[in-house]
């Protein structure tokens, strides 16, 4: 007999969590449609929660646990995987050398499962490593330490109040679709202006009041000028500056020098734009400024992110309706680090980059770009065992040919996926992980970073195959470790687990699963850690312009703008010949980073990795569109097709992110950190060259 029924569940296609009503026959996900009456996406969906069908039920499903055994996959029982894992982590223990075990977790497990995420960090916490990545050592955590070191907590932007938006290296058309919906609702409701600043006019740039098109990298030289503006123009909130600031004095005798003409000579945005960006953001009341990862993978990313945060700052944004705010789920959960067992190895960076842990180790403390010197130098130590959970690093790390070499190196790589992806193919075991429709979540509505309500996801089909959750699989491995485990991991479910987080707010699975049908708790309107009452959370109380924490780690408190490290101006011998500029990791709608690509509908839609550039450049090299051609940098080649278009500055070259095989933007790209404070390689604005390919 036939069973049909229709569970409402969230999206997991995207970070986005829209809601959805998901179709079910037979335990077969038949189709999904939007859920109306979600207070945040409100019926909306894309092709992407659409292919949820295919996305599940697809054939590159890796179906049981296996193991490489002289070159081809053999089957095993999830015992013999979780016995040969635990065996080898109690191995290193006995041996002393903890931490040559590390855990890598990409965007699901991160953001989209928090349990995943927080029994990760304990689990590595009770096990003694501090090998510990995550998608974030390559996307915010410069943007989080300049947050927390100038006003001591993150905000994000209230959108949906404000009357102006600077969007600054984001598309969120296509990174965030729900976030834009409310950024053309503000503008349409609310008469909110609309500054762009990216070196391709996004499609969102028409709509703006104005475009800036910088040289990719120089975003720092552009904050600065306008802070310039604001700052000799006096159009910064002065009672906020009085009251609550420390050290605007030295910031505002900084950037004197920093004129608009200085800025367009870096940048080559005209300075008469660059005045009237700052006086159209710190006149219009209020106004919230949206920037993107972009800004921090760069050389000035740690500087650009402080600017970021003095802008807001300085125009009386923080804590303001419509603009910066902090207004989180309101709902307490326990914190997942154990500090006591943390022990006093530090995370591989922490040294060079004492931002991520001098002011507290709660969060993250080292940074992982060039992870793969710890197995091909062992430098500072001997990374031997990696579990990739969640994550592709073949094709979302830097310097994919570094990475390749890196990985088969290890001693012993896990990788537990839902998919056969190129990182599992390296792997000696996989196993096989459910999809987001087969297990429960606890979800933050992510909505361009944060909104005030916490999101129960339902299990909406059995685990297919013989898949499980990675939060079943850290509780199983927890298990086979014994010990200490059994006393910081007890749980036996990701029930349990989940009741345990939520415990302090009295919220329980059953009861979010049962009684809520969207599965949302919303929190409270109100602002969290409003300065106003609180006063800021950093060692003076006030917001920071110029930080003594700062300098006492031997970092010039002040931001100040940094050449990107390959570039036409600060290498001229490399620029002769590499002559362009390379910006990667566009996103696109179909797809969440090297996901999705088995799924036919979307691949349809978007079927190949293409490459952006302007006519002049395709003429000069002479390639048109639709052409196939190379890109070259000192470090690889990609090849992709050709969109030959006037959106783009003449002397940018910018690839889709994500694609597989030789269309792979990492293939370019260089591991090594350029930026000296928060540690980032440059993703964007390094050298490149092109030509047709034959
Ligand atoms: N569909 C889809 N959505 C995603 C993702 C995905 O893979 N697919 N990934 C998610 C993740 S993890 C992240 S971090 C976010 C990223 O989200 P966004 O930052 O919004 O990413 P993009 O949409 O690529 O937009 C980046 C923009 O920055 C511009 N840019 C590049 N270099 C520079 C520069 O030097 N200066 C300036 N001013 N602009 C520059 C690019 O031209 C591009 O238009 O997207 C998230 N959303
Ligand atoms: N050149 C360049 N590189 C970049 C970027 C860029 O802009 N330019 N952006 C960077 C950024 S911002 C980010 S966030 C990273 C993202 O880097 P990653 O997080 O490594 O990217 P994904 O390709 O999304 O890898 C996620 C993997 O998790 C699997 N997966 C899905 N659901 C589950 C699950 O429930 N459990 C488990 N175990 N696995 C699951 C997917 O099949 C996929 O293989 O990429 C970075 N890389
Ligand atoms: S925006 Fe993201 S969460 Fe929403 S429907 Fe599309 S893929 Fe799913
Ligand atoms: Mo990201």
């Amino acid at each position: 007999m036939n069973e049909k029924r229709i569970v409402p569940a969230t999206c997991g296609m995207c970070i986005e969590e829209c809601g959805i009503m998901v179709h079910v026959e037979d335990d077969r996900i038949q189709r999904v449609e939007g859920m109306e009456d979600h207070p945040f996406s409100e019926g909306f969906i894309c092709a992407s929660a659409r292919a949820i069908p295919e996305y599940v039920h697809s054939d590159k499903r890796i179906q049981y646990p296996m193991k490489k055994e002289s070159g081809g996959w053999k089957r095993i029982s999830w015992d013999e995987a979780l016995d040969t894992i635990a065996d080898k982590l109690k191995e290193y223990k006995a041996e002393g050398i903890s931490q040559s075990f590390g855990v890598f977790t990409g965007d699901p497990v991160n953001m989209a499962l928090r349990m995943g995420y927080y029994l990760v960090w304990r689990f590595c916490d009770v096990y003694g490593t501090p090998t510990r990545f995550y998608d974030g050592d390559l996307c915010y955590t410069p943007r989080i330490r300049a947050y927390f070191q100038t006003i001591g907590k993150m905000t994000t932007p209230d959108i949906v109040n404000t009357r102006c938006v600077v969007n600054w290296g984001g598309n969120p058309q296509n990174s965030f679709p729900p976030l834009y919906m409310r950024i053309r609702r503000a503008m349409k409701e609310n008469g909110a202006k609309l500054i762009v600043i990216d070196p391709r006019r996004i499609p969102m740039a028409r709509e703006a009041d104005l475009f800036l098109q910088p040289r990719p990298g120089t975003d720092a030289m552009l904050a600065l000028a306008m802070m310039q503006v604001i700052i000799s123009e006096q159009l910064y909130d002065k009672d906020f500056i009085e009251n609550w600031s420390v050290g605007f004095d030295k910031l505002a005798q900084h950037v004197e020098q920093f004129t608009p003409e200085m800025a367009q000579e870096v940048t080559g945005v005209p300075a008469g734009d660059i005045r009237q960006a700052a006086r159209m953001y710190a006149t219009t009341k209020p106004a919230c400024l949206q920037a993107g990862e972009k800004l921090e993978q760069t050389s000035s990313g740690f500087r650009i992110a402080q600017c970021v945060v003095m802008l807001q700052a300085m125009t009386g944004n923080i804590d303001a309706l419509g603009g910066g705010v902090l207004r989180l789920s309101g709902v307490k959960e326990r914190s997942y680090r154990l500090t006591k067992l943390m022990g006093d190895t530090l995370c591989v960076g922490a040294d060079k980059y004492p931002i991520y842990h001098k002011s507290g180790r709660v969060f993250h403390e080292g940074v992982m770009p060039n992870w793969g010197d710890l197995v091909l130098k062992g430098d500072p130590y001997q990374l031997k065992m990696l579990i990739v959970s969640g994550g592709n690093p073949m094709v979302s790390w830097p310097n994919t040919n570094k990475v390749s070499r890196a990985l088969d190196e290890l001693e012993f790589l896990v990788v537990m996926d839902p998919f056969w992806t190129a990182t599992a193919e390296k792997a000696h075991i996989v196993l096989p992980a459910c999809t987001f429709m087969e297990r429960i979540a606890m979800c933050g509505i992510y909505e361009g970073m944060s909104t005030p309500a916490v999101q129960f996801r339902r299990q909406v089909v059995p685990p297919l195959y013989d898949s499980r959750s990675d939060c079943s699989f850290w509780l199983a491995l927890a298990r086979r470790m014994g010990g200490e485990f059994d006393e910081y991991i007890p749980w036996n479910s990701d029930e349990e687990a989940m009741d345990y987080w939520l415990s302090p707010s009295g919220l329980t699975s059953k009861y979010l699963g049962e009684e809520h049908p969207t599965g949302i708790v919303q929190g409270s309107d109100e602002l969290i850690f409003d300065y106003r009452k609180h006063g800021f959370a950093t060692p003076s109380g006030k917001c920071e312009f110029w930080s003594q924490e700062l300098e006492d780690m031997g970092i010039y408190p002040l931001p100040v703008y940094r050449e990107p490290a390959e570039s036409p101006v600060s290498s001229p011998e490399i620029s002769r010949e590499y002559p362009l500029i390379l910006i990667t990791g566009v996103r696109e709608l179909e797809y969440w980073h090297s996901q999705q690509r088995h799924c036919a509908s979307l691949m349809r839609r978007n079927p190949e990795g293409r490459a952006e550039i302007h006519p002049s450049t395709a003429s000069a090299y002479g390639i048109a569109e639709g052409d196939r051609m190379w890109i070259e940098t000192p470090r690889g080649r990609a090849c992709m097709k050709a969109i030959v278009t006037e959106d783009i500055r003449p002397d940018t070259v910018a690839t889709r992110h994500g694609w597989p095989d030789d269309a792979n933007e990492n293939l370019l790209t260089d591991d090594v950190p350029v930026d000296p404070e928060g540690g980032f390689p440059a993703l964007t604005g390094a050298l490149c060259r092109i030509k047709k390919a034959g």
